[in-house]
């Protein structure tokens, strides 16, 4: 009875890949019942929707679970190369809504709920959103791995189970305050714990933890236990439900308890305590490394125990170690887990018993990396002390490396002494630190970028040294979102219209939106189109209301700037903007701009300073311009306030303006541009990251390009001089003494001193006042445009039409195709 809609969800991509929708059948039809009463022992009347929502996930759960037991079965059985996705964070969300959508059983959950009198919109706001991410970087893994399912490549995604995750962000008087995330306060209802395939870490040293530092105990090892708990990732029709698997720490078994605590039952109790500061909390950093050592041990025990799961598995399935680059490839989210180097070295010298030429040839076969960022910040070292107390023997290994590594450098470039130091694995220095970004692109076969423009710079500007010696091992993987959450669960309305224009086909193969272009020259298509917006933006607005009290005018333009708050990412810009328009208000009340309102949302790194004190300004303006009669029902601001990825599913479907306005060069990809993009907002960006090729799906006259370009940025390094801008642009002059004049802050005046100094202090290395001017211009076509309506939907209907490059189904197919090797492995 639980049969998926016939026929549906079979785009060509499916079909290339082999899956298709998949009955479900022979369920019985009391599956939530039994849940709630055998599970939570409470009568089914008196049951709370917290009670309710987790019989709803765990029914689910039961109807997904044979098929998930299915199909590890099958990958048991015909060992396929095996894809695994090693990465610091997930940014997953929430479950429920995606997990019925993947399995189509929608139809039969709404069905099945009308029948109980089951609110399942309040349901599924019970559930707490997965944060294990920062930003980008998490989410992107979070789509990867749904990608991957969907298309039915055997592939694990392996991570860390933090206790908490992203901090709350709360506001008081407009300051961010970071309050802990308890996201598994209640149970998780698609956690499976896994005890008995529990891994052993060990450690050099033992440790103490004080306050996200760890203090160690030389000459005495310890061990670690790496608790696996394993979620389903229901792939699109439901066919392929592979698993990520995230590890707890803990302290080993009551056997080696016993043996170590002698008798001491306090400090035997206080090390399993211990133990488990090890995967506590998500590091809140998303840019800039603190170097924190329990971080270090984080990435360590991450890797060991996704290594030794790995290789269990390779071994259990009669593989032998000379197949483990056919039958393994392991991909690297970033540096994070870029000690996999020497911990794959270590098993295959030490406990396979192989030569070094033999596994170093094994390690670089079986791994490849992914660059996230250009900031030279944000590139990972770690000292060679913690390395040295902690893991001697990878030091060791990593030490052997560099050595055999150098010697090539100096043969290839007799006497370049300069040359060796820069590429050298060690950075010399008063602390001697390991490169992680060397050792990843030295001990892999891949490296790639996520946009076209990063990966370029990678290559020329970052480690131009590193691809003139390795070719053959850079690429570009332009980065994709999943266009199941991002589109079909996110934005049900523009989804239902796409479907009847090209049928159900483009949710599995976004190519098929292409079809669309040709009604952008449709009235009565567009009509549609824009009814289904506003209906999105409705129900965010309504939802936002109940969520924090915060009341939006819909028949504004929603124009947003949902992201982490960075300088790079210039949302002073985008208040600078917002200032100037505000004092034309003020000069000039017969001015009649469409009304518009700014939306921020965004967490700033806690010990980012700055970043907060730009969290405070947007609030200050938006409460001064709430309060001035220029400013009323024409401009406004809100911050909203802890953003995540529910908040952005509900959010991007109902923005008209999406803001991508980095300095150029700076943002790796970005990911929200395809987002906002898939969903009909029009984007107001630089020449950046994905927003390049975003352009060039489009056509530039379908989205609104502005200021300078990379190579131009690059160019005025050491010469920009932003007063100039303050002494010839009459506007940017007079935002920025307006800001720091203290109208927006009259309690106390000198507050967004700061913010004056970094945008007028010489280099200024974002640049914010050079392209104010270009900014504003940009957004004065947003305006007239806005005016007339056909044209705005003529522009939006063609983002959408033209967004199929960015599913993250192209960008796991070219990883698959040209670094991994990968094929499907579809389950019958
Ligand atoms: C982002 N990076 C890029 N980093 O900024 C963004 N970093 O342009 C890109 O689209 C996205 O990655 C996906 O490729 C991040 O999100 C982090 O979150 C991070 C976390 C810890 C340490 C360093």
């Amino acid at each position: 009875r639980a049969d998926g809609p016939e026929g549906d969800g079979s785009g060509d991509l499916l079909a290339r890949y082999g899956c298709g929708p998949v009955p479900f059948t022979g369920h019985d039809d009391a599956l939530y019942e039994r849940r709630l009463i055998f599970d939570h022992v409470v009568d089914l009347t008196e049951a709370g929707p917290r009670e309710r929502f987790e019989a709803v996930a765990a029914a689910i759960r039961d109807v997904l679970a044979q098929r998930w037991v299915r199909t590890q079965q099958e990958h048991e059985r015909a060992n396929p190369k095996q894809v695994y996705y090693l990465s610091m964070e997930f940014l997953i969300g929430r479950s429920l809504a995606n997990n019925v959508m993947n399995l189509l059983l929608s139809p039969l959950v709404d069905d099945a709920a009308r029948r109980r009198g089951l609110d399942l919109a309040e349901l599924i706001e019970q559930e707490p959103d997965a944060g294990l991410g920062n930003g980008g970087l998490g989410r992107l893994a979070a789509c990867f791995v749904e990608s991957m399912a969907t298309m039915a490549l055997p592939a694990i995604g392996y991570g860390l189970r933090y206790d908490f995750g992203i901090f709350r962000q709360e506001l008081r008087d407009g300051c961010q305050v970071e309050q802990p995330d308890r996201w598994l306060a209640r149970p998780d209802p698609w956690e499976v714990a896994r005890p008995n395939e529990a891994v052993t870490v060990p450690l050099g040293c033992r440790f103490e933890a004080h306050g996200g530092e760890i203090a160690v105990h030389r000459g005495q090892a310890s061990h670690l236990l790496g608790v696996p708990y394993d979620r389903p990732v229901v792939g699109h029709g439901g066919r392929t439900i592979n698993t990520l698997r995230l590890w707890k720490a803990e302290t080993p078994d009551v056997f080696d308890f016993g043996e170590f605590s002698g008798g001491d039952y306090f400090g035997a109790v206080s090390d399993r305590v211990l133990a488990e500061t090890v995967s506590r909390v998500l590091y809140p950093d998303d840019s800039t490394p603190r170097g924190r050592s329990l971080r270090f041990l984080q990435e360590y025990f991450l890797v060991a125990c996704s290594l030794d799961d790995i290789v269990a598995r390779f071994l259990r399935r009669g593989n032998d170690w000379p197949a483990l680059a056919d039958k393994v490839a392991v991909q690297l989210n970033d540096t994070h887990p870029a000690l996999a180097v020497a911990e794959l070295m270590r098993i295959l010298l030490d406990r396979a018993g192989l030569n070094w030429d033999r596994a170093w040839e094994l390690t670089i076969g079986t791994l490849a990396y992914t660059n996230h960022t250009l900031l030279p910040e944000a590139l990972e070292t770690w000292p060679v002390d913690l390395f040295e107390a902690l893991l001697p023997r990878h030091l060791e290994i990593v030490y052997e490396i560099n050595r055999r590594f150098l010697d090539d450098v100096r043969a290839a470039h007799p006497g370049d002494e300069a040359k060796v130091g820069r590429m050298s694995l060690i950075e010399e220095g008063p602390t001697r630190k390991v490169r992680m970004a060397h050792l990843a692109i030295v001990g892999t076969h891949s490296t790639n970028g996520v946009a076209a423009i990063h990966s370029e710079l990678l290559r020329t500007r970052t480690v131009p040294d590193f691809a003139a010696m390795f070719p053959g091992r850079f690429g570009n993987k332009t980065n994709g979102v999943t266009p199941r959450r991002w589109l079909l669960l996110a934005n049900p309305g523009l989804a239902a219209l796409l479907t009847e224009a090209v049928g159900v086909g483009w949710a599995a193969d976004l190519g098929k939106l292409a079809a669309v272009t040709p009604l952008a020259e449709d009235a009565g298509f567009r009509e549609h189109f824009l009814a289904a917006r506003r209906a999105a933006k409705l129900r965010f607005v309504d939802w936002i209301r109940d969520r924090d009290g915060i009341a939006l005018d819909p028949d504004s333009i929603f124009d947003a700037q949902v992201k982490r708050i960075h300088e790079y990412k210039r949302q002073l810009l985008n208040v600078l903007h917002v200032v100037v328009c505000y004092n034309r208000l003020r000069d000039d009340p017969g001015l009649d701009p469409p009304p518009r309102t700014f939306l921020f949302a965004g967490k700033a790194a806690p010990a980012y300073h700055l970043a907060k004190l730009i969290i405070r300004l947007i609030n200050d303006v938006g409460a001064t311009l709430d309060r001035d009669q220029a400013a009323r029902g024409r401009l406004r601001v809100a911050f909203l306030p802890d953003y995540s990825v529910t908040l952005a599913e509900r959010l991007i479907p109902a923005s008209d303006v999406s803001e991508q306005i980095s300095t150029a060069g700076f943002e790796a990809s970005g990911t929200s541009n395809m987002k906002f993009m898939m969903n009909g907002a029009l984007t107001v960006g630089t020449r950046d990251g994905a927003t390049i090729e975003i352009a060039e799906e489009v056509g530039e006259e379908n989205l609104f390009l502005f200021g300078l370009t990379a190579d131009q940025v690059a160019g005025s390094r050491g010469w920009y001089e932003p007063r100039w801008h303050y002494e010839h642009e009459p506007e940017a002059r007079r935002a920025l003494d307006l800001i720091a004049s203290g109208h927006f802050n009259p309690g106390e005046p000198g507050r967004y001193a700061p913010i004056r100094e970094a945008l007028l202090t010489h280099g200024e290395p974002y640049m914010h006042l050079a392209d104010l001017t270009s900014y504003a211009e940009a957004q004065r076509c947003v305006s007239d445009l806005y005016a007339d309506r056909a044209g705005w939907a003529r522009k939006a209907i063609i983002n959408v039409a033209r967004s199929g490059k960015f599913s993250s189904d192209r960008t796991i197919a070219e990883y698959a195709g040209s670094i991994w090797g990968a094929t499907p492995c579809p389950v019958a």
